[in-house]
């Protein structure tokens, strides 16, 4: 390669103006970025090349098929990872299951848009820890036809049927902190150090992972680890965006009196007739009206 040629290579993850990017011919390269690139991701295909100083440098990013953001503690959204093809929403028994984030990230996922699978880890705690509340939330997503896996990071249980659905995909790993992302990445790929950090006594996550990072399963998928939240809150969304996260409400669409109902209080509602006929799971709805007033808050 000459100096000046310029190549395309995936961004594998980033620390402030230095990234790692793996080149076309799968090296890994470390590279700084321009200023006007602040945005830059992981994930992200950049044109780059290398200066006649000899560092590699980072001309321009290459269209994004999607990009999946999330706030920053002053608000400001950020980008946690770009061209995504299926979010992993990985949630455990202990730290215990967040329904309404499962949601949001569920409304994120049809928004960017991209596949989706749930993923129940930790299933050795799973007798332990779980309650019938919980099974039934977790029975409801599978009776609206979300796929959903369960695994056991320790011993590997599970983790074909992740590799199956991720097959020629980039897949995100997200969820709260502590549920396992980076443990079910590490046993995907023993022969690189990832760190993972054990759980406190109240079951919370320590925020191990603190920047996104691309792992290729050779010739077979790329892995973004994603840091642990303690929220996904959505930005200010319109009522169909928001709806078009629930996919049990689509069978019933048009049958609402007003097209723009936002089934809460609205005469002649499809939606509300179907829940009081046992036809819609109701925990869902519950968690919907929650997240549609937090949406008028905003
Ligand atoms: N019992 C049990 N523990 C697990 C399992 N998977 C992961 N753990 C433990 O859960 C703790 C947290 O694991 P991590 O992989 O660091 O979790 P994470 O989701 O990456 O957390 P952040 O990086 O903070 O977001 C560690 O102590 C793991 O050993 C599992 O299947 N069963
Ligand atoms: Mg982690
Ligand atoms: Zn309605």
């Amino acid at each position: 390669m000459t100096k000046t040629a310029q190549d395309i290579g995936r961004v594998i993850t980033r620390y402030g103006a230095e990234l790692i990017l793996e080149t076309a011919s799968g090296e890994q390269l470390r590279c700084t970025t321009r200023r006007k690139l602040e945005h830059v991701a992981c994930g992200d295909y950049v044109r780059w090349q290398v200066e006649p100083q000899g560092n590699a440098s980072v001309l321009a990013i290459l269209p994004r098929k999607n990009v999946l953001e999330r706030p920053d503690f002053r608000g400001k959204l950020r980008a946690v990872a770009a061209n995504i093809d299926i979010l992993l929403v990985v949630s455990s028994w202990r730290p215990e299951p967040n329904w309404e984030m499962l949601d949001r990230y569920l409304v994120a996922a049809h928004l960017l848009p991209a596949e989706v699978l749930i993923v129940f880890n930790k299933a050795d705690l799973r007798d332990r820890y779980h309650h019938p509340e919980q099974e039934a939330c977790l029975r409801e997503y599978f009776e609206i036809g979300y796929p959903i896996v369960h695994t056991q990071a320790v011993d590997g249980n599970g983790l074909a049927e992740i590799v199956e659905a991720i097959q020629g995909k980039t897949a995100i790993f997200a969820g709260q902190s502590g549920v396992g992302k980076s443990s079910l990445i590490s046993q995907m790929l023993p022969e690189q150090v990832i760190r993972v950090g054990a759980i406190g006594e109240t079951g919370e996550g320590r925020h191990t992972t603190t920047v996104s990072s691309l792992y290729q399963l050779a010739g077979q998928a790329s892995l973004i680890d994603s840091p642990g939240v303690r929220d996904f809150p959505l930005p200010k969304l319109t009522i169909n965006q928001l709806q078009a996260g629930y996919p049990e409400f689509t069978r019933f669409a048009g049958e609402c009196r007003f097209n723009n109902c936002t089934h809460q209080h609205e005469p002649s509602c499809a939606i509300k007739a179907a829940l009081a006929a046992g036809e819609l799971p109701p925990r869902r709805y519950q968690r919907y009206l929650t997240l549609l007033k937090s949406q008028s808050n905003n």
